[in-house]
């Protein structure tokens, strides 16, 4: 067996033109699930239903113990406890948390990495403290600029040993829906989705929302730690610099629609009327607009859009389609606020982050 850890200077890896999905990405696919399609039915993903992506361990944290530290360029550097933090007035946010990594398995060249088709997605509301109430109790100095937040899991990658770890401009982390959530869904955090305490960032992409906070520090120079300056990062090439990957783009996903084959999962439905369903969201701005094609992107109508869900989490969408015998494809394309749209060919970038690509369902109509 190979125990040397790999050099941080050797960039990740892309597949082989002709190289399937291996062992090392199967055991990812396997510890990070994600959301069954079907659940795009669900307002608020259910728990165990949210797509879950973990660096590393999941980590033992006993809630007597543990405390949340607040360091750094503070007037009062303090600890807070589970209760301490519980006596806090609380907020309620809505909001849909997507990886950066989403559809990256169909990438040409892959990313070798967590190979997520689609599903990695979910709606939950958080409930937690507004982070900016925590930070106005520290006393945050003038010179401030950026917040790290600190989790308890470490690992290495590419042979950096660490903790997960992100910065945070301080703009951001001052905004009212930032929270530090102690719950989801109405209930505890699960130890998969951060217990007891994690950062939630409504509209950035999954990996700024950090699980298992222990520590805030406020610091003065942009953080330079390795999950912002070395991964996500949107670059063609290994040696660039890259830029810093951050809100989630527009998207719409399809609920499947009718019954799924066992091994293709291609869909089967019968002639006549089918309403077709989904989601769509962005964190831009929010959707004003879903286009729906049955043949494959030729031509696209208007979907009635449903009620918001909030700024920051998806909305429904339905679509009356008339399904006749044959083979069809299909799509959703989603458009938002500021006129961002979804792209019918997915530029490619080289850690395979920030996906949107048109979403497309194939679906075989039988005869009666
Ligand atoms: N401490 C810590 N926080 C983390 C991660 C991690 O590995 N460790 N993964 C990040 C990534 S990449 C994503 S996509 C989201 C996933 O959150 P979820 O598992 O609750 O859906 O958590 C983020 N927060
Ligand atoms: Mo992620």
């Amino acid at each position: 067996m190979n125990t040397e850890l790999p050099d941080v200077s050797l960039p990740s890896r892309l597949a082989a033109s002709t190289e399937g999905i291996g062992f090392e990405e199967l055991a990812l696919a396997a510890r990070n699930h994600g959301m069954p399609l079907e659940a795009l039915r669900y307002d608020r993903t259910p728990i165990g239903l949210h797509y879950t992506l973990i660096h590393y361990d999941i980590p033992y944290l006993d809630p007597r113990e543990w405390r949340l530290s607040i360091t750094g360029r503070v007037a009062h550097p303090f600890r807070l406890s589970l209760d301490d933090l519980r006596a806090y007035p609380a907020r309620t946010v809505r909001v849909t948390m997507e990886c950066a990594g989403n559809g990256r398995a169909r990438l040409r060249p892959r990313p070798v990495s967590q190979p997520w088709l689609v599903e990695a997605v979910g709606t939950a509301e958080w409930t937690g403290v507004p982070l900016a109430r925590v930070l106005a109790d520290a006393g945050v100095s003038p010179q401030a600029r950026e917040v790290v937040f600190t989790g308890a899991d470490r690992g290495t990658e590419r042979g950096v040993e660490q903790d997960y770890r992100r910065g945070l401009s301080l703009d951001e982390a001052a905004r009212d829906e930032v929270l530090l959530a102690y719950a989801m869904n109405g209930a505890e955090l699960p130890p998969q989705h951060g217990y007891p305490l994690r950062l939630i960032v409504p509209g950035w992409y999954g990996m700024a929302h950090v699980k298992w906070l222990r520590e805030i520090e406020v610091i003065e120079d942009p953080f330079t730690g390795y999950q912002n300056m070395v991964a996500y990062r949107d670059r063609q090439r290994a040696d660039e610099t890259g830029e810093p990957v951050t809100r989630i783009a527009v998207r719409a996903l399809i609920l499947p629609p009718g019954i799924p084959d066992f091994m293709s999962r291609t869909r089967i439905v019968r002639p006549g009327p089918v309403t077709l369903t989904g989601r769509a969201w962005s964190g831009a701005a929010p959707v004003v607009r879903v286009d729906i094609s049955a043949d494959d992107g030729d031509t696209w109508a208007a979907a009635r859009l449903g009620a918001s869900g909030g700024p920051w989490a998806w909305r429904g969408w339905t679509f009356d389609w008339h399904a006749v015998p044959g083979r069809h494809v299909l799509a959703a394309r989603a458009t938002d606020g500021d006129g961002n749209t979804q792209p019918v060919e997915q530029r490619w970038n080289r850690d395979g982050f920030a996906n949107n690509l048109v979403h497309r369902v194939p679906v075989a109509c039988l005869g009666e």
